[in-house]
């Protein structure tokens, strides 16, 4: 199978159990499950589950199937981009192409909508899995969510945007736990219900690690090159809030030297993986040049 099929397939059993896994919206109360639906089921790249699914796919361990916790990282995620939204943090108007959550719905609706999405990817963990894996996949993902890497790298990121002079140190710290960290522990999520050791856990993570640092420099770069209807989010908005990025810090062509290390650097990961790397080396390579 071509690359773009394997990524096409993986997102199409995503979206199928994404329907399946999340309550109906029909589910009293009508209005929390149709606003979690809503910013769950508005597409998006659904890179944290397709990473997921490849990890697994890299090993011939015990076969939990990945789907649940497939579904749980992307309610984690779209429980962050609901509540970055709302006007007490970045107030948007526009994700994944679509109006944000406190748009179409209200900010209280939008609220609780990230709230139980949080508590359901739990709720799936507990429910989709024996205590082993189960305990290690919470853990995995509660601490991916958690104090000192998503939360505590959006509460840096808040810290930063107060000052102009945000320093490299403080850009990575943000960049390591807001973004690389859901990037990470996909990949372990994904080993973790096939039986992945310890050793290839720490590989996933240092492949995640430098694939998420590419994915945040290509993204920071996108702010300033693409559009809006491209990008499906408000773009410009880094320049415009003055916010220090890779590209203000190091300029586009230093940017792109960053993306081009890190790149590298994530190939060089892959090769202490088990398994075939073809579908992780062309994501690699593929999210280097991507347009949105
Ligand atoms: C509110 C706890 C909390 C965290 C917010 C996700 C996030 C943290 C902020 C969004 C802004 C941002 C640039 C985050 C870095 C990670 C990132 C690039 C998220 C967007 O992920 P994509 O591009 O989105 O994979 P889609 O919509 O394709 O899933």
């Amino acid at each position: 199978m071509d690359f773009s099929t394997q990524f096409n397939t993986f997102v199409a059993h995503t979206e199928k159990a994404l329907g399946e896994l999340l309550p109906p919206a029909s589910t009293r109360p009508g209005r929390i499950h149709e606003a979690m639906r809503y910013s769950l089921q508005a597409g998006g790249k659904r890179l944290r589950p397709v990473l997921l699914l490849a990890a697994a796919d890299l090993f011939a361990g015990e076969k939990h199937d990945p789907l649940p916790a497939a579904v749980a990282i992307e309610c984690v995620h779209t429980y962050s981009l609901i509540h970055d939204d709302l006007p007490c943090m970045d107030n948007d108007d526009l994700r994944r192409g679509r109006p944000t959550a406190h748009k179409q719905f209200d900010e209280a609706t939008a609220l609780l909508a990230g709230d139980a999405l949080l508590t359901h990817a739990f709720d799936l963990l507990a429910r989709h899995y024996p205590s082993e894996p189960g305990f290690a996949l919470v853990r995995v993902l509660a601490e991916a969510a958690g104090s000192q890497r998503l939360i505590g790298g959006q509460m840096e990121d808040l810290l930063a945007e107060k000052k102009t002079d945000a320093t490299a140190d403080q850009l990575e710290f943000i960049h390591l736990n807001k973004t690389a960290a859901m990037i990470e522990a996909a990949l372990v999520l994904g080993g973790l219900t096939r039986g992945a050791t310890a050793s290839d856990q720490a590989a996933l993570r240092a492949f995640g690690r430098e694939l998420g640092l590419t994915f945040q420099i290509v993204d920071d770069i996108l702010d300033t090159t693409a559009d809006s209807t491209t990008l499906g989010k408000t773009a410009g908005k880094d320049a415009k809030a003055a916010k220090t990025t890779f590209v203000s810090l190091h300029g586009l062509e230093g940017a792109r030297r960053f993306a081009r290390e890190h790149t590298n650097a994530a190939l060089v990961a892959l090769t202490k993986l088990p398994g075939d790397p073809a579908f992780l080396r062309q994501l690699v390579e593929t999210m280097a040049v991507r347009k949105h």
